[in-house]
């Protein structure tokens, strides 16, 4: 059979149930693993700010009421708001040169060239959105910000990311605890736009398509130290990849001082690294390049038990879903 982008909400429904088979559980007694923790402790910056509290509720609101194929919702920012997101392009501006990788570095030109990015505004989903199909085929889908891993790693699956469109609150500049609007334009886009990178990113999404419970906790850890805290190494020298680096100037510069561990990129070591998302990772991940780390991730996941295989046809962006692996 053959799923399209555009059923993306109905195909993950029946992922849940594919899932409950296999380990034979009502769907209500599984937990489903959630990729970004949000509670109070971790809201503190704003968590007693109602004007604040509102603002997210609104901006919320316009992801809760999104259905796929909709076109983006746009939001009108604050002159507030805009001055955080100024304090934060500055900053991480400056030392981006110094310590992102070259593929984020050459993308981030270009957003600057063609897709109006800069520290005057904050750039809209929609234009971002329209930016990353031309260059990778990537398409964005609002999110509220809770999800769970399963919906968030089958939405890679298609090439669609699902990006918070609210703003951390004015008090915390350098490090948030949950992604807002900077920690996917500044730290997602620009990776998400490069070829390589979203093909890697789109095979962590392949892999989770039918796993396990367990498997999806394993992929969501691989996830959180490539995409969100992954670094690399470019000519000699540790280089940022991951977003949730690139988004936060104080988490990117301590991951790149000599405070940290750094040990090198092994998925089935990584896959089970225990982590937090409260503050600063104590360990991160060296690939030597992309390539390397595509490949041992494909051969991971090769090793991954699931009722079903699936082949992804990138020209009508949908899925066949095939009955034996
Ligand atoms: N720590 C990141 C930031 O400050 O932008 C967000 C990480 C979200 C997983
Ligand atoms: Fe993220």
């Amino acid at each position: 059979c053959e799923v399209q982008r555009a059923d993306l909400d109905v195909f993950i429904s029946s992922l849940k149930r594919v899932a409950g088979d296999v380990r034979s559980m009502p769907e209500e007694k599984r937990t489903d693993l959630i990729l970004f923790p949000s509670n109070l402790t971790s809201f503190l910056q704003g968590y007693d700010d109602s004007e604040y509290r509102k603002r997210r509720a609104e901006i919320s609101e316009l992801a809760f009421t999104y259905k796929q194929g909709d076109p983006l919702p746009t939001v009108e920012y604050t002159a507030e708001e805009i001055s955080t997101w100024r304090q934060i392009y500055q900053q991480l501006r400056s030392i981006y040169p110094t310590s992102a990788c070259s593929q984020f570095l050459d993308s981030l030109q270009q957003l600057e060239d063609e897709c109006g990015y800069g520290e005057a505004r904050i750039p809209q989903l929609r234009d971002v959105s329209a930016f990353l199909k031309e260059k990778t085929g990537f398409q964005l889908r609002p999110a509220a910000g809770l999800l769970s891993a399963r919906d968030f790693l089958a939405s890679l699956a298609f090439r669609v990311f699902q990006c918070t469109q609210y703003i951390r609150h004015s008090s915390s500049p350098m490090h948030s605890p949950e992604p807002d609007c900077c920690h996917e334009l500044l730290g997602h886009i620009p990776m998400l736009a490069d070829k390589e990178f979203a093909q890697f990113s789109q095979e962590i999404g392949l892999a989770s398509l039918g796993a396990s419970d367990d498997d999806i906790e394993k992929l969501s850890t691989l996830y959180w130290f490539t995409v969100e805290f992954g670094l690399c190494k470019q000519n000699g020298e540790v280089k940022a990849y991951g977003a949730g680096l690139l988004s936060s100037y104080g988490e990117l510069v301590y991951a790149l001082s000599n405070k940290p561990e750094h040990k090198p990129f092994n998925p089935e070591e990584t896959a089970v690294q225990p982590y937090q998302d409260q503050t600063y990772q104590p360990v991160y991940f060296v690939s030597e390049s992309f390539e390397e780390a595509k490949l041992k991730l494909r051969k991971y996941s090769a090793n991954i038990k699931r009722p079903f295989a699936v082949r992804y046809d990138p020209f009508t962006c949908s899925m066949e879903v095939l009955d034996h692996p």
